[in-house]
């Protein structure tokens, strides 16, 4: 899953694709590296970020749903936690909902049942203003499949099928260093839930403070991460460098099949 930030403010690649035609490229790129899925974020969860209201939000997303849908045959994920974003995104051929709210938020469980697209629900801790804010765990691991078995239910619930859950911990939001690292270390228990395991740790935090590297020196750290998950059944892995992650997967596929 190659990432591709609409927000003005988002830390890594800040706002260097607010343009159509930069995104058009990007996208392309993502693509050619070996990108089968596009996640398309409008609202910055970066701790501290600024809210994003809901006009802002559709006019950056929908219009480059419409243009991917347009223009590759590739799978969209729309990175939203907006009722009227995901409706507006699946009208127009968005293929997954990626919820780091994990439609919590008013009317998203209705929108998504009313659909037949696939959901990512992905655990927070707190919000993301303060989620980072001294986060607490009774167990790190076992609190994180109580809050899934607790989504799932109440999403089979209002009508959505497990067949169109994933799931996926949520590196960063409303864990330490050393929490993120844990979850890291046990990622392969969330698999006992039958469900795909979806993991974003590219570029983020947890590896700029290990390392003590600015963003754009965190593709070593990102891409061990990955292997990391990967080798413990991630099924999707949410980058932005996805050329290097790609051929990391090829090397790991290549030993895997041979065991
Ligand atoms: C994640 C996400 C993640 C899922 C972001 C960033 C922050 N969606 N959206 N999982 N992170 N499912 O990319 O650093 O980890 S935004």
């Amino acid at each position: 899953m190659g990432i591709l930030n609409v927000t003005p403010d988002s830390f890594s690649d800040g706002g260097k694709y607010t343009h159509t035609d930069a995104a058009i490229s990007q996208v392309t790129k993502m693509i050619e590296q070996g990108a089968t899925i596009i996640d398309i974020g409008g609202e910055s969860t970066r701790p501290g970020a600024a809210q994003v209201s809901e006009n802002d939000e559709l006019s950056r997303v929908v219009p480059l749903v419409k243009l991917i849908k347009a223009h590759f045959d590739v799978l969209i994920s729309v990175d939203t936690s907006k009722a009227e974003v995901m409706a507006e995104s699946i009208n127009h051929g968005a293929d997954i909902i990626n919820d780091v709210r994990a439609l919590q938020n008013e009317h998203c469980l209705e929108v998504v049942a009313n659909s037949n697209v696939p959901v990512c629900l992905m655990h927070m801790q707190g919000l993301p203003r303060t989620m980072q804010n001294n986060p607490q765990y009774d167990d790190l691991i076992d609190d994180i499949m109580l809050f899934f078995q607790q989504r799932i239910d109440v999403c089979q619930k209002a009508g959505i099928a497990k067949e169109r859950i994933i799931i996926d911990p949520g590196f960063g939001f409303g864990k330490t260093l050393e929490q993120n690292y844990q979850l890291l270390g046990h990622l392969s228990k969330f698999k006992v839930l039958g469900l795909p395991v979806l993991s974003g740790t590219s570029r983020k935090s947890m590896i700029g403070n290990l390392l003590n590297k600015e963003v754009e020196h965190r593709l070593a750290g990102s891409l061990t991460t990955a292997i990391l998950a990967a080798q413990q059944g991630a099924n999707i892995i949410r980058v932005h460098d996805v050329e290097e992650t790609a051929d990391a997967m090829k090397v790991l596929s290549a030993v895997t099949q041979n065991l």
